[in-house]
């Protein structure tokens, strides 16, 4: 694997003659938009709590208004900003290519930009259930500032039951739905795009080695080092924003 602060030839290549490009994401695709990343520390409320402690039924039975007042805080971060020239440039594949994205990231980013075809591994911000009966939840939710106390989750029509954001809680299952597609689009890739994960994350991050093991191209686009990296073909120690554009220009 050749770690690169530019894009080698090779790489632009290999984009240039795909016909199906899969793109993995994760939450340093959005962090240009400004959403922080769960490597970052958190801040408010829930400043002295790592995220992947929040993220979980364990925290939620604990103190559900605590969880659903970041998560809230989380949907209007997201409501409040926009695409970024990555999001843009994938969203710009679909043009010239087949292109699939398969995203831990439980923001809107991708499909805001104009792509078509994202399966969300671990759910999404913009989705509720009740957490007793998991009948669907459609009404609106209040997301407005100030983030500065905890809120009640809306209840239940159906069963009076606490509604809970649609996302994958640590310990939880991926729904089989879009991990099924996921594995699909890497193992029938011409090219796979892993663009900012920290690879640390299951089963998502066991991805990458399904296209490692058929011998197709993989390439990796993050300002650090993963363990994901020396399975890469190559790996661009690049932003999404930077790098993203100028792969998709050499179509
Ligand atoms: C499960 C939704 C069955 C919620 C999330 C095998 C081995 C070890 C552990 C396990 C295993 N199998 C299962 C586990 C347990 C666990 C797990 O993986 N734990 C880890 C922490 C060790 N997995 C699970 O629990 C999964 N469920 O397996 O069920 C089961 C259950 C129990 C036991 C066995 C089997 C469910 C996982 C999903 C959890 N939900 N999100 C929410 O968002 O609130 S995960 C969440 O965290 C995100 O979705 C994402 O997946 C993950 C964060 O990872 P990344 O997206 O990679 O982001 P990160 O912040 O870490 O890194 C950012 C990267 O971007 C960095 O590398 C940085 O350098 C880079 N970057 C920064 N800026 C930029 C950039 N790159 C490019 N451009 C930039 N500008
Ligand atoms: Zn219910």
């Amino acid at each position: 694997m050749a770690a690169c602060s530019s894009i080698p030839d090779f790489a632009l290549q290999v984009v240039k003659k795909a016909d199906r490009i899969t793109v993995l994401s994760g939450a340093g695709m959005s962090a240009e938009s400004g959403l922080p990343t769960f490597r970052d520390a958190q801040t408010g409320l829930w400043e002295r709590f790592d995220a992947a402690a929040l993220a979980t039924p364990e925290a939620w039975n604990r103190d559900p208004e605590f969880v659903w007042s970041w998560y809230m805080w989380r949907h209007h971060l997201v409501r409040a900003t926009a695409p970024h020239a990555g999001h843009l440039a994938v969203a710009q594949w679909e043009h010239s290519a087949d292109v699939t994205i398969v995203t831990q990231n439980v923001d809107d980013l991708h499909e805001r930009a104009g792509s078509s075809h994202v399966h969300h591994l671990h759910g999404s911000l913009f989705h509720f259930r009740c957490a007793q009966c998991s009948f669907a939840y459609s009404d609106e939710v209040d997301d407005s500032e100030p983030h500065e106390s905890p809120r009640r989750p809306p209840r239940c029509q159906r069963c009076g039951g606490l509604i809970r954001p649609g996302v994958v809680w640590f310990g939880e299952m991926l729904p089989s739905e879009p991990w099924e597609a996921g594995v699909q689009a890497v193992d029938s890739c011409d090219v796979l795009v892993v663009v900012g994960t920290s690879g640390l994350v299951y089963p998502a991050a066991g991805l990458p080695q399904i296209a490692h093991e058929k011998g197709i191209p993989t390439i990796e686009i993050n300002p650090d080092e993963t363990p994901l990296s020396r399975e890469c073909t190559v790996s661009l120690r690049m932003s999404a924003a930077t790098a993203l554009p100028i792969l998709a220009r050499s179509r």
